[in-house]
């Protein structure tokens, strides 16, 4: 499939002049989960997932990074900058490698997934390790970019949230018409900002867009900055989310809601979407799961049809897996018997 500038050519903002930077990223697969519908009392079939981990570098973020990065082109750029907990910078990296550009990435120290790192530093990014959040690093990056004359390729861009808003215009046209729901997680806000315009957008009906923050990092449910945020879901652990205003409009627009789930229901939803439904996604991805799994519990009147995005790839933290309990054999040579237990 061509990449998301070529399929939505005219609801981006590109020209002939644009030279397009593209590793042929959306078209991402929305997955039937037939047992997660069934876990909220839901028939089969009404329950699917968006599964960007499939974009190129692994993450949602590629879509709002091919436009982003052909538009600095086009700026005629030097090099490009953003502040992350892992994915924008994995993207910004392999989008700034692909287009010849500089890239200068501030990352929480000991705040970033392994796999994200190690993409880091094959697309040859300039990482630089802030003793600090998140939020922290934004700033600094900001501050950065005018002295360096970089551009910024975080959600603040608004080339960014065009890019995103494709992701709605695939799940419309896939469905038929669009979902009644649509779970998704919400770390610095820039996503879901980004799916409520293009569901505006593409469609006269809309879903209620229902948004899950985690508990220890959720500025936008307590109505205020967090110091020190706080969770397992590394890629969402953001105190003062630079797009809160376009969090609250797709909110308060679509009846919907921001809400959070704990880490244990985090966990308990990243689990589950991989042994019973054969998906694995990182930790913050599975918060939206985590969240339809907790509007079951609470009787929310859920119908039609529901749509999950799952962010990002289980491959992105492949150090969370091996921190829970399982067993591994050891099979030495010459045994007669291999020690597996009857139920394994
Ligand atoms: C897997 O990479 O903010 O609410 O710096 O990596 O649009 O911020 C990542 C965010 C959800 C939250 N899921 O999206 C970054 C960064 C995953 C993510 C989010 C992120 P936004």
């Amino acid at each position: 499939m061509k990449g998301i500038i070529e399929r939505y050519r005219s609801r981006l903002p590109v020209t002939d002049k644009t030279p397009i930077v593209t590793l042929n990223e959306g078209s991402t697969p929305l997955v039937r989960a037939d047992l997660i519908a069934a876990s909220v009392g839901l028939t089969a079939g009404s329950v699917f997932l968006k599964c960007e981990g499939s974009n190129p570098t692994g993450s949602f973020k590629d879509r709002g990074m091919t436009v982003a990065i052909s538009k600095a082109l086009e700026a005629g750029a030097k090099g490009v900058i953003c502040a992350s907990t892992g994915n924008t910078a994995a993207s910004a990296a392999a989008y700034a490698a692909r287009a010849g550009l500089r890239c200068v990435i501030f990352v929480p120290k000991a705040g970033v997934a392994l796999g994200k790192l190690a993409q880091a530093i094959m697309h040859g990014a300039q990482i630089v390790e802030v003793r600090g959040n998140f939020d922290k690093a934004l700033s600094i990056a900001l501050g950065r970019a005018k002295d360096l004359g970089y551009t910024v390729v975080n959600s603040v861009n608004p080339h960014r949230i065009e890019g995103q808003k494709t992701a709605a215009f695939e799940i419309v046209e896939e469905l038929g018409s669009p979902p009644d729901f649509h779970f998704l997680p919400v770390g610095n806000a820039g996503n879901i900002t980004a799916y409520w315009k293009g569901y505006c957008e593409f469609a006269d009906k809309r879903p209620r867009m229902m948004g899950f923050q985690a508990a220890g990092a959720a500025p936008l449910v307590l109505g205020r900055p967090v110091k020190d945020p706080k969770t397992v879901a590394s890629a969402i652990r953001i105190g003062n989310p630079a797009c809160r205003e376009g969090a609250l409009r797709a909110r308060d627009e679509s009846d919907g809601a921001i809400e959070s789930v704990t880490d244990a229901e985090i966990l308990s939803a990243y689990r589950l979407l991989a042994k019973a439904e054969g998906v694995f996604c990182e930790p913050a991805s599975a918060a939206s799961v985590a969240g339809l799994l907790k509007c079951g519990r609470h009787k929310v009147p859920l119908f039609g049809k529901i749509v999950c995005t799952l962010t990002g790839h289980g491959l992105k933290d492949p150090q969370t897996p091996l921190g829970f309990k399982h067993r591994r054999l050891t099979y030495a040579a010459g045994a007669k018997r291999l020690p597996l237990a009857r139920k394994p």
